[in-house]
């Protein structure tokens, strides 16, 4: 098996983050995204409006930019650029010329992208993996998966997506772990500043602490 540079293949899919200090988030009994940015009126997207998308499944590798991959997961949702093309882009004003698009989960979790990037055809707004809705662990109810690029592009409890006509400040720019823009798994687009091969150890030996600290958080280990 071929992974990305520096990706070392692990059994399972761990639940995984920046916000694994908190159990993942309560799902709302009628959960929606809210879409806004530089579209001309923001708009909210229910369950049933996804439901009236056309799905694809996509089965695929998962990357962390800590450097563990999870292989063959089989995602089911929405194209990304399937729901921009069909309920965004018919609301831009001609001139508006969209680059950037900030993703929010509903733990305050935030990823940003370019929207070339999110147009990928692998990207998906994902309600089901291996076949099972989304469990919290992975999660539920929705969120962004784009393989192609580092897990932490890949939001969570999708709750809010905004549109930008150019790139929104990162609260993480000053921090030497800033996210790299593009964050292609192939390119090891790891870091802003830092090359890849640079944080690769240090990474190497924080997974299994943040294993153990995450199975603590996990609803389905302590249900
Ligand atoms: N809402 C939310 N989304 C998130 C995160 C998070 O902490 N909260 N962590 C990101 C990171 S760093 C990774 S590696 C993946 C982990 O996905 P998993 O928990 O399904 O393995 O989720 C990403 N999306
Ligand atoms: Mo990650």
């Amino acid at each position: 098996m071929v992974l990305p540079p520096g990706q070392r293949a692990i059994d399972g899919f761990p639940r995984f983050g920046t916000h694994l200090h908190h159990p993942p988030p309560q799902v709302p009994a009628d959960p929606v995204i809210e879409v806004g940015g530089t579209v001309s009126e923001p708009f909210v997207l229910t369950t049933g409006d996804l439901a009236e998308l056309p799905r694809v499944e996509l089965k695929a590798d998962f990357h962390c930019v800590a450097g563990w991959s999870a292989t063959g997961l089989r995602w089911e949702g929405i194209p990304f650029a399937t729901f921009y093309r069909l309920r965004v882009e018919p609301l831009l004003a001609p001139a508006v010329s969209i680059t950037h698009v900030v993703f929010e989960g509903l733990d305050g979790y935030q990823s940003i992208a370019l929207l070339e990037d999110a147009l990928g055809e692998d990207v998906l707004i994902a309600d089901r993996l291996d076949g099972e809705p989304l469990t919290s662990d992975h999660g539920a109810p929705v969120r962004l998966v784009s393989p192609s690029q580092y897990g932490f592009v890949n939001t969570k409890h999708l709750c809010r997506i905004d549109f930008h006509t150019s790139a929104p400040p990162d609260p993480d720019r000053f921090s030497p772990l800033a996210a790299h823009a593009r964050a292609r798994v192939w390119n090891e687009e790891r870091h802003r500043y830092l090359p890849g091969r640079v944080v690769r150890p240090i990474y190497h030996r924080l997974i299994g602490p943040i294993r153990a600290l995450s199975a603590r958080g996990s609803r389905e280990s302590t249900e």
